[in-house]
């Protein structure tokens, strides 16, 4: 079983998503939330640094206490977000710790918002390269958004929250089911920096939920319908034909692997890491 911690309003709406799967203990913490077993409510502060200066004592044991082996961390840069550093301080030997960020799209960086994001976005980033947590998801709204399409404003966030949740969790599944077919070797260590997103097989199509400079790793998860598996002819060469179209350097190294599912259709996911430091968009 795996720990979501959700932080701040994105952070806590994506934990949310995660509740309907099985694998994960969800915990919430914000403001203004009702106190109970895995949801911890912070009083409201006027900026980062006093949300920092503020952490109460007993959530530090209490996370101790009811985190898993594994951790996925969720925040994005609201002012809530200065309490992100002190509570990974304290879980960091409890759970092995990865972090899911949260990019705002650029016209709501404004403020404290965009100072909290020019250091997250860095200091998420040198924690993973130095091994101190496992890995960064980056993931930009923006993108998130141009993979949804069109959705209706009041279910906007909804839309996203689900579509981030949806595609972590399977690869995650996949991860960990046996492949019917893989090229995947052992992970390159020190390409910590990662994203994921959505594939659409036929149109050779990635819908990556952040853009990452010099990927050095690329994996790519085929969820096909048992039926194809057995009469499709050309699956095979499609999914070579994808991988090396997109495989573009050297030293890029780029993977794939097919499992059996019950669906109706195929499905595919992608996720790319790299080595690099990433660098805010202009
Ligand atoms: N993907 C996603 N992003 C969100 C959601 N809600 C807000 N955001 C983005 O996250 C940024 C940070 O805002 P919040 O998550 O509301 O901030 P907070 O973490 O609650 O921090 P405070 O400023 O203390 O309220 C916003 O500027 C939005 O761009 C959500 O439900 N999903
Ligand atoms: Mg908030």
């Amino acid at each position: 079983m795996q720990t979501i911690i959700g932080l701040g309003q994105a952070g806590c709406r994506i934990a949310e998503c995660f509740k309907r799967h099985s694998q994960y203990s969800v915990i919430k913490i914000d403001v203004g939330l009702e106190k109970s077993k895995n949801v911890f409510s912070l009083k409201r502060q006027s900026s980062p640094e006093l949300y920092e200066e503020n952490i109460p004592y007993d959530i530090g044991t209490s996370l101790q206490r009811e985190v898993k082996s594994e951790t996925l961390f969720i925040t994005s840069c609201g002012n809530i977000s200065g309490a992100a550093l002190a509570i990974l301080e304290k879980i960091k030997d409890n759970t092995k710790i990865s972090i899911m960020y949260i990019i705002p799209q650029k016209d709501d960086l404004f403020g404290d918002k965009k100072l909290q994001n020019n250091l997250l976005f860095n200091v998420f980033q040198e924690y993973s390269r130095s091994a101190a947590i496992e890995r960064v998801f980056l993931i930009d709204n923006q993108k998130v958004s141009d993979a949804a399409g069109p959705v209706p404003v009041l279910k906007y966030w909804a839309a996203l929250n689900e579509m981030i949740c949806a595609t972590y969790h399977m690869i995650n599944v996949f991860e960990h089911s046996s492949p019917v077919l893989t090229t995947m070797t052992s992970r390159i260590n020190t390409a910590r920096i990662s994203t994921i997103g959505l594939m659409d097989p036929k149109k050779n199509e990635e819908k990556m939920f952040f853009s990452l400079d010099i990927p050095r790793e690329k994996n790519y998860y085929y969820g096909v319908p048992k039926k194809q598996l057995e009469e499709d002819l050309n699956l095979m060469e499609t999914i070579r034909l994808n991988l090396k179209r997109n495989t573009d350097h050297d030293k890029m190294k780029s993977t794939y692997s097919v499992y059996a599912t019950e669906y109706d259709e195929i499905i595919s996911y992608c996720e790319k890491s790299s080595t690099l430091i990433q660098k805010i968009a202009p």
